[in-house]
């Protein structure tokens, strides 16, 4: 485990975050996640869903293999949903989303590891700052074909809404993000965006996120 962020830390942890499970890729996921960090990838989610997902040992053992890849580089191993296993490999956080375990319960169970919650509208904002997320992911900004049950697509205008708000928690942008629209996502507010697809799809996972970093510093 890293040591623990300050939120200054981890708003730039979270600029560009990248998010994989083995099924998001052709080709080994470990290598596709050495390629990324290199391309500057500076937060990784452990993300093992849809149809084909490991289970039990064999989706431990790639959590581990790409949790020891992550540490290596100093880059922040986030675990999606799975609490038992964030807890058994002591990852550095836990995202979950609106169908999972309340947020105060998970924060109870995690204690000071880092929590993501994906919020989409002011609503679950309010209840998810409330009971202790460290950041938000709103999505899906553009549509996605990465997320089978993702909700109806919310441009950037969400991003801006909470902002407008007074929301100052670390924000990331999640859905259809690539290198040509990752600028309006931070113009909107966001602090990061989270890809799948613009890195795990591409046939080289490290320019393609060379791209995306560029592209978020000349937003
Ligand atoms: N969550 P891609 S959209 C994992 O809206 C996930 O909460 C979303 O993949 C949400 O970068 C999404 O390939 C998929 O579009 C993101």
């Amino acid at each position: 485990m890293l040591k623990i962020l300050d939120q200054d830390s981890l708003r730039k942890a979270l600029s560009l975050y990248f998010i994989m499970g083995s099924g998001n890729t052709r080709r080994r996921a470990s290598v596709v996640l050495e390629e990324a960090i290199q391309g500057g990838v500076s937060c990784f989610q452990f993300r093992e869903k849809g149809t084909g997902a490991l289970v039990g040992a064999q989706k431990y053992a790639l959590a581990e293999e790409l949790q020891f890849i992550c540490h290596k580089a100093g880059v922040p191993f986030i675990v999606n949903d799975d609490i038992e296993l964030a807890m058994a490999i002591h990852a550095d956080g836990v995202h979950i989303g609106q169908e999972d375990e309340p947020v105060q319960l998970v924060r109870e169970k995690i204690g000071d590891k880092i929590l993501g919650v994906s919020v989409h509208n002011i609503v679950e904002a309010n209840l998810a700052l409330q009971e202790g997320a460290d950041y938000f992911g709103v999505g899906p900004i553009y549509p996605t074909n990465s997320k089978d049950d993702a909700k109806a697509v919310q441009g950037v205008k969400i991003i801006r809404e909470l902002r407008e708000a007074g929301y100052t928690i670390p924000i990331v942008g999640i859905g259809g993000i690539t290198a040509n629209n990752a600028g309006e996502v931070i113009r909107a507010g966001a602090d990061g965006v989270s890809v799948i697809s613009a890195i795990s799809l591409q046939s080289c996972p490290k320019s393609a996120a060379e791209k995306l970093k560029w592209s978020l510093e000349i937003s």
